[in-house]
């Protein structure tokens, strides 16, 4: 799915600022017919959750209101009028004044409303968009409605994250061309020192396609025509972690002689490969260092911004990280836009985060039913899922900075019925996109004996919380319980094997001479502990540290307002563990891990 740019055939008008702003049950049968009857008003891009102080919209079940005037350009007569929306989480109805047009499902992805037959050049409309943050057993990721002992209902879920919910990024309303160009998918080689650009347009319509490639400076180095071809780049530059470098691939659409679609795409030429038990970057061996992250900053709550964006990876490069994944969902797509600008590679997860009873069950991992049962993940939740991942996957894959798709965040693998509900998915994947390895995210009671779905991946990526939630202020055992951990992990399967989440909470402040949990000494002592660990395996690719910065959370016992698992506060401010991180991963006290490297 193409991003909305503005070319010489396509336009956009940017619609973030204020909406009005109301919930439903403080509104009448048909809130779209009207101008909201509303005091609010909400911040577009922002979660509403914690925008106003009155509890009743924080923990709100059900459909919020967002509404705003919107004047289509008077030059977009002969135009298609699309509506683009970066996210609705978690479900989304739209209405150009009274007239419901389309609708989505998915918090995480974007979609578009076509509303050409609704709209005037030169005239305004009133859109309101009605968005619901609720969660099912049929929603990715899933949940449920319970009501309390006071008769309110409750949104309960099976993830460590807070449900925030809203119009959380960007709404653009955009022209298209009659006959356009509607997708590109771009993948790239190299042999040597020449490059390949490989790519496939779909179009509504017209002759012919003719596509140039340009350097960074500007100039052409390959040029070709056809609706699908492949270009050749003499002396390529590669795409690398730590050296970005991008050409841009401008495509034409032709009627007859004339234009009438552009549009041009950055593409890196890079390639990712699994070898045995080797992570190879354009053939080389890559280490994964950095983080599970997330979409989390006061106020907005998963409100994309791009202060925050453009300090949290310069807190990235800092501390010496060239690698996150998309912890639990999809991120905007300006974050993919920055890692490819900026040379950090991404690990992109999907939304399936819950998808196991045993968490449900404590830490004994005993689901109260079987999370793979017509209860809970049934066919309904697979369908979602898979519609899930198809929009992800085409939205992203043609970010050089996304080296491997990510399918669920701590599944019960472990449980019977895995196998029958990931192996279709992981078909979807490898056909939506041959190119890339696919992992999951392995949870500490799927282990190497009997997890049931490590062999239909690439890489084996843990989540591992020894000398945490096992073995928890006693760091010789964790040490003791992660190398036996690794090593039968390596003897099952030959694999890369990575942590994906390792990490203790830490209260800012509180210290200790002891092995004394919450201490910023022992998040420090925690992680130099694993690391010595992760050192004697030559099969280890990959260290990823939970979090990168602490969250917010639902309102759990055993979280102290949020996850204080990061490195960095919510407010980005470092722990103690942040200058042991840095000296390891910028190779100050020798070597580099993963690398020969000094
Ligand atoms: C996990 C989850 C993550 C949690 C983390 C924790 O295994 O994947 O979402 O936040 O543990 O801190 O408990």
């Amino acid at each position: 799915m193409l991003k909305p740019i503005a070319t010489a055939t396509r336009e956009l008008v940017n619609l973030d600022g204020v909406w009005r702003f109301a919930i439903d049950s403080r509104l009448p049968e048909s809130p779209w017919t009207a101008q909201l009857d509303t005091p609010l008003e909400a911040a577009v891009p922002a979660s509403y959750n914690d925008l106003f102080t009155d509890p009743e919209i924080r923990n709100h079940v059900g459909w919020v209101y967002y509404q705003r005037p919107v004047r289509v350009p008077r030059g977009w007569t002969d135009d298609r009028v699309l509506l683009r929306f970066g996210a609705a989480t978690h479900a989304a109805r739209v209405y150009v004044d009274d007239r419901l047009i389309g609708e989505h499902i998915g918090g995480y992805t974007p979609f578009d409303v076509d509303v050409t037959e609704h709209v005037t050049a030169g005239a305004e409309f009133r859109l309101t968009v009605a968005v619901s943050g609720d969660l099912s057993n049929e929603t990715v990721p899933p949940g449920k409605i319970e009501v309390t002992g006071a008769g309110r209902r409750k949104q309960v879920y099976y993830h460590d994250f807070y449900n925030y919910a809203g119009l959380a990024r960007s709404v653009w309303l955009h022209s298209l061309p009659q006959v356009a160009i509607d997708d590109i998918v771009v993948t790239t080689g190299h042999v040597g020192t020449v490059g390949s650009v490989h790519y496939v347009t779909h179009t509504t319509g017209g002759d012919e396609v003719r596509v140039r490639l340009r350097d960074a400076r500007g100039v052409i180095v390959a040029e070709g025509s056809g609706r699908e071809g492949t270009l050749e780049v003499q002396d390529v530059t590669l795409w690398k972690p730590g050296a970005a470098y991008l050409y841009d691939l401008e495509i034409e659409l032709l009627t007859g002689a004339a234009v009438v679609d552009t549009y041009a795409l950055p593409v890196g030429v890079r390639t990712v490969e699994v070898r045995g038990y080797e992570f190879l970057i354009n053939g080389e061996p890559f280490y994964f260092t950095g983080f599970g992250k997330h979409e989390d900053t006061p106020v907005r709550g998963k409100g994309h911004d791009n202060a925050y964006l453009v300090h949290d990876f310069q807190l990235l490069e800092w501390i010496g990280a060239n690698s996150f994944r998309t912890s639990h969902y999809p991120y905007a797509e300006e974050v993919l836009e920055f890692a490819d600008r900026h040379g950090i590679v991404v690990i992109d997860e999907t939304a399936a985060v819950g998808l196991n009873m045993g968490v449900v069950g404590g830490l004994a991992g005993k689901p109260p039913f079987p999370t793979f049962s017509e209860q809970y993940a049934n066919d309904r939740t697979q369908g979602a899922h898979a519609q899930h991942l198809r929009e992800l996957i085409e939205r992203d894959r043609n970010h050089p900075s996304v080296v491997m798709w990510c399918i669920a965040n701590e599944p019960a693998s472990n449980e019977d019925g895995a196998r029958e509900y990931f192996e279709p998915l992981v078909n979807l994947a490898r056909e939506l996109d041959p190119t890339r390895p696919l992992t999951y995210a392995v949870v500490l009671f799927a282990t190497f004996t009997n997890d049931q779905i490590i062999d239909l991946f690439d890489v084996v990526s843990l989540n591992r919380y020894y000398g945490w939630y096992v073995a928890g202020g006693d760091l010789e055992t964790a040490r003791e319980y992660l190398a036996r951990d690794l090593q039968g992990w390596i003897d099952r399967v030959e694999k890369p094997i990575m942590m994906t989440e390792y990490g203790a909470d830490t209260e800012p402040g509180v210290h200790s001479v002891w092995d004394k949990v919450w201490t910023e000494e022992y998040q420090t002592a925690f992680l130099e502990a694993h690391h010595e660990v992760f050192d004697r395996f030559p099969q280890f690719v990959g260290e990823q540290v939970w979090n990168f910065a602490d969250f917010a959370t639902d309102n759990g016992l055993h979280r102290v307002d949020g996850n204080k698992k990061g490195i960095f506060t919510r407010d980005r401010k470092p722990k103690s563990a942040a200058t042991s991180l840095r000296r390891r991963w910028r190779g100050l006290d020798g070597r580099k891990p993963g690398t020969t490297e000094h």
